[in-house]
């Protein structure tokens, strides 16, 4: 199931545009070359390789111009040739994903004056903190992690499965700034019995009948060191359409758990079964995710850490080389947090393979760069492909998986190109 009661296309955002104007202040808008009047599409749009992958490409607030999936919650997707460009990925050029119709929140709820973060539920002592309070109270630290969104890819997947329809780019990687989340559950202090955080952030549902977006962790989980409440991204201020002021940082899971303007905190001492735990955010309980296509997984699981993937990013389909000309074949490599140990390259679609050098490392969480000087010899198609192993020894399948919600696509993506 798709789990996705709200998204639908609409008709814009339009209410918030007075108040955004308030929020970036009108000379901080004309420096980032907003247009104000509406977000419409540019005549440029992009067409995704799978039936109704037509995009148009839209600029929101604090964005280049991204793919855009739906208006209303907005989701935005990152143009390929971006991962091409640097390793972190711009905060202009990062994806968007949103559940609830009402979002992202209104600028005014997000001010310093009136947004705060509550801890409270199965803790000593209850807790409300302003982001100056987080800074000021606890130590910074700075982590280079990926966010991917479960369904990056779902387009692609055969047969087709209900959802947003992916391209491959709902990832993206960036520097994030924040405290410890354990930290903080430290400050309220853990009492006996908890078991669970919950999160949910400053977004709603507009029909009371739409579960509000929480999500919920084991505290194992929420106390790991590298769990983040942040409120940086690549040096700057969150964009508001990625949780400014504040968000939930989980490296090596899926984007579901990284709450952006995450205003509550609640410990509890059952298993939350909220519908964005359960029916939501489930794969088949088997250790490929996955089940025969069409068929409907007998035991499903929350979904948590990220599986092993790599792309190639010097070459999209279709691109033409020259025989006997020397071309460097670049890409990305990530996994959950286990790091990658070594990138393999065919350039005969899986006859040979060679290893690709791996560039240096950001931090096991981050894009690892990988490259390949490859010199075509013979003319006509070449299928490029890459394919990352973990330190685990978890490596990439060579045909796709499948699961009714259309997570966790990971296979071997092939690049045919042509030799001249
Ligand atoms: N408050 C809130 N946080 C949220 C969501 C949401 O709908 N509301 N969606 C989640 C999902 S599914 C993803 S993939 C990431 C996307 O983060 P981004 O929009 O910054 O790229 O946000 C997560 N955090
Ligand atoms: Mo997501």
């Amino acid at each position: 199931m798709s789990a996705d009661p709200s998204s639908r296309a609409g008709t814009g955002v339009r209410p918030f545009r007075l108040s955004l104007r308030r929020f970036l202040g009108s000379a901080g808008a004309a420096a980032l070359g907003m247009p104000w009047r509406e977000f419409a599409a540019d005549a440029a749009s992009v067409t995704l390789p799978f039936a109704n992958g037509g995009r148009p490409l839209v600029r929101y607030p604090q964005k280049r111009p991204l793919l855009r999936l739906t208006a209303r919650p907005p989701q935005l997707e990152t143009p390929f040739e971006v991962f091409n460009e640097s390793l972190l990925t711009p905060n202009d050029a990062f994806f968007v994903r949103y559940h609830l119709t009402q979002a992202p929140p209104a600028p005014e709820a997000l001010q310093p004056d009136r947004f705060r973060l509550s801890v409270s539920g199965t803790v000593r002592t209850p807790l409300t903190l302003s982001v100056e309070d987080l800074k000021s109270r606890f130590p910074a630290v700075d982590t280079v992690a990926v966010l991917q969104c479960s369904g990056n890819s779902r387009g692609f997947f055969e047969p087709r499965v209900g959802g947003g329809q992916l391209g491959h780019g709902a990832m993206g990687c960036a520097r994030w700034r924040g405290v410890r989340l354990a930290d903080v559950l430290e400050a309220a202090g853990v009492a006996p019995g908890a078991a669970q955080v919950l999160f949910n952030g400053l977004d709603s549902p507009l029909h009371a009948a739409t579960p509000d977006f929480i999500k919920s962790m084991e505290l194992d989980l929420a106390t790991r060191p590298e769990v983040l409440l942040a409120w940086e991204m690549n040096g700057e201020p969150l964009p508001w359409l990625n949780g400014y002021p504040l968000r939930l940082v989980v490296p090596g899971y899926y984007g579901t758990y990284w709450i952006k303007q995450v205003s509550e905190i609640t410990l509890v001492d059952a298993a939350f079964q909220g519908f964005w735990m359960n029916p939501g955010y489930r794969i088949p309980d088997d250790p490929c995710a996955a089940v025969a296509p069409g068929t409907t997984p007998k035991r499903t699981i929350p979904i948590t850490r990220m599986n092993v993937r790599s792309f190639i990013t010097s070459l999209t389909p279709g691109a033409v080389v020259r025989a006997g000309a020397p071309v460097v074949i670049r890409g990305i490599a990530f996994d959950g947090g286990h790091g990658i140990q070594d990138v393999v390259v065919s350039e005969d679609g899986g006859r040979h393979w060679r290893a690709a050098e791996l560039g240096a490392s950001l931090g096991d969480y981050a894009f690892r760069e990988w490259t390949l000087s490859w010199t075509p010899s013979r003319t006509g198609p070449a299928t490029l492909m890459a394919r990352a192993t973990n330190r685990l020894g978890q490596s990439q399948p060579l045909e796709p998986l499948w699961n009714p919600a259309g997570y966790m696509r990971n296979c071997v993506e092939p690049v045919t190109v042509t030799v001249t």
